[in-house]
């Protein structure tokens, strides 16, 4: 059998129609695919895809991640990171420690410090503008991709000034652009459920569409895996597409695998590989606007990264070090990855291992 008429008989004739001529897929379609098993037929047209953006193409950073505080208000019922002020396992790191941890790490060859933390309840914001311009002052030369949308609207509450005058003066102390943290899912009723004290998703849209106005490159997530429908996927997919459209700022999407434990929604299980790879084919297949899809190792292991890159995914993200959030939510892969094992990870795909920076400049090709 064609692969053509493969796809004709999981019931998709229409969609891969739609996909090789570069139309744009509904809503329907996007519900339709994720209510598939077809799995190779998904990945196939998501691969259509994702090998016309970037051919063979397959990213990956090098990074540092900086959970600069977990102290945060909003406590949100999927999240293991996030302490009340005063718990035992609440942290802030003052400007030294911040400034040490880049230190300690200035003979490796890292481009970008990807920063988040919580929503402090009484840290000032000259801490923020502080953080930025020390970093930047132990390493110059750094891209700093810092502060979720959230952390952005909190912060342009404590400077009291407007979120487009706010991130202007966070990027002359340094910020280069910003991580795509705190989407989770928009619909309202799934804020409500799990984070009803969180920015509500058209305001975190917003935030977003303003720092694309404002020359900052952001990207976005979506957390799967735990109550939402596949209805309130597609609807967080096409806002996330619409807002592309108009302002064309964002980077990558990248789909966030929930992990359940120590969280107060534990009683979900984890994710499994099938529902890992349709996240990030149908993420490829519906945001036809965004150049990249980010595999996650960290969040689907290593391995389902890999094979992803052949189900719409690209990009690999970096080598990370020391990632917190999803490691205390129970992720049982490393806490880094060398970039030889990255390398070697999409080789093995039968990719072009690109090392590349924030903006997705091409630093070192790897034959
Ligand atoms: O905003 C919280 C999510 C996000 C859990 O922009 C959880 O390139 C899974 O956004 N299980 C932070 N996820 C991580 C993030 C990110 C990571 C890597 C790259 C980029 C990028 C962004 O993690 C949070 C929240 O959506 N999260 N708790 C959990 N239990």
């Amino acid at each position: 059998m064609t692969m053509k008429k493969f796809i004709e008989s999981a019931g998709f004739g229409d969609i891969l129609e739609k996909v090789e001529a570069g139309e744009r897929l509904s809503c329907d379609d996007g519900i339709r695919l994720y209510n598939s098993n077809d799995i190779l037929a998904l990945g196939y047209m998501a691969n259509m895809v994702r090998n016309r953006l970037n051919g063979d193409n397959t990213y990956f950073i090098y990074n540092q991640h900086i959970n600069y505080s977990n102290i945060c208000t909003n406590l949100c019922k999927f999240c293991a990171f996030g302490k009340e002020k005063g718990h035992e396992k609440a942290y802030e790191m003052d400007l030294e420690t911040v400034k040490q941890k880049v230190r300690d790490r200035l003979d490796e060859p890292i481009t970008e410090i990807h920063m988040v933390g919580g929503i402090h309840p009484d840290l000032p914001f000259s801490y923020y503008t502080d953080l930025l311009r020390g970093i930047k002052e132990v390493r110059p030369d750094v891209h700093i991709q810092a502060f979720t949308c959230v952390e952005i609207a909190h912060l342009a509450g404590l400077a009291d000034k407007p979120v487009g005058e706010t991130l202007e003066i966070l990027k002359e102390a340094g910020l280069g652009s910003i991580p795509g943290g705190g989407a989770e899912v928009f619909a309202p009723r799934i804020r409500e459920l799990t984070c009803e004290k969180k920015l509500p998703g058209k305001d975190w849209i917003e935030v977003a569409k303003t720092a694309h106005r404002h020359g900052l490159h952001t990207n976005a997530t979506m957390l799967y895996g735990h109550i939402e429908t596949m209805a309130e996927r597609i609807e967080h997919l096409d806002a996330l597409r619409l807002a592309q459209d108009e302002t064309k700022g964002f980077l990558a999407f990248i789909p966030l695998a929930f992990h359940p434990k120590n969280t107060e929604m534990s009683n979900i299980s984890r994710t499994t590989g099938m529902d890992d790879l349709k996240n990030i084919a149908v993420s490829r297949l519906m945001l036809d606007n965004f150049p990249h899809i980010k595999a996650y190792w960290v969040m689907i292991g290593p391995k389902v990264a890999q094979i992803a890159l052949s189900f719409g995914a690209d990009d690999m993200d970096g080598t990370v070090k020391e990632e917190v959030i999803t490691h205390m939510a129970g992720a049982e892969t490393e806490q880094a990855i060398g970039s030889t094992t990255l390398v070697k990870l999409i080789k093995e795909a039968g990719r072009i291992a690109i090392e590349r920076d924030t903006l997705y400049e091409t630093i070192q090709v790897h034959e």
